[in-house]
């Protein structure tokens, strides 16, 4: 199953109750998704580079595309997908503010191995990998702060 297929299954088994827990047990129908891709900018891109390419290898994401900087405003930036590039980011940037990016994983292995690979790539801990089940039963998710500090997740939302 790929990642994207993992996050087209329905809500968790027994359903969901009303409030956040729901919210977070929305899946992804087939058809238009609301985000198309994001990105943002890092104070050392090429530590981020390297930081990203292990990190995320355990999911199947990889690096896809690099703009040059003519195409981007100046800046050095990479895209990172399983299909196509929806996790960006960019050099020369100061970081502001928090932000948490969540990337989806198909089996609870892949969460563990994502943050087992982040941390040896620098990443620090936030949260190690385990049941979140105030998110909703079967969330299993794992937290690092990148080397800008961002909140990096990965996610399983299935029993296994
Ligand atoms: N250390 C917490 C981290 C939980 C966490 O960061 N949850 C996300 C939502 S899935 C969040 O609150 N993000 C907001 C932020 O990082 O500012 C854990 O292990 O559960």
């Amino acid at each position: 199953m790929s990642a994207n297929e993992a996050l087209e299954l329905g809500p968790p088994p027994g359903g969901v109750k009303d409030g956040p827990r729901e919210v977070f047990a929305m899946t992804v129908k087939k058809g238009r998704e609301m985000f198309d891709h994001l990105g943002f900018g890092v104070t050392d891109f090429q530590r981020a580079v390297d930081f990203y390419d292990r990190a995320l290898a355990p999911l199947g994401i990889k690096r896809l595309y690099t703009v040059p900087p003519e195409h981007s405003g100046g800046v050095e930036a990479t895209g990172y997908g399983v299909t196509r590039p929806q996790f960006w980011i960019s050099g020369g940037g100061d970081t502001f503010g928090r932000l948490h990016v969540c990337f989806a994983a198909s089996s609870r292995a892949m969460v563990e191995a994502f943050h087992a690979e982040a941390l040896a790539a620098g990443g620090r801990d936030n949260g190690p990998p385990g049941l979140r089940p105030h998110y909703h039963p079967d969330y299993y998710g794992a937290f690092v702060l990148d080397p800008d500090g961002f909140n990096v997740e990965a996610v399983c939302h299935t029993p296994a």
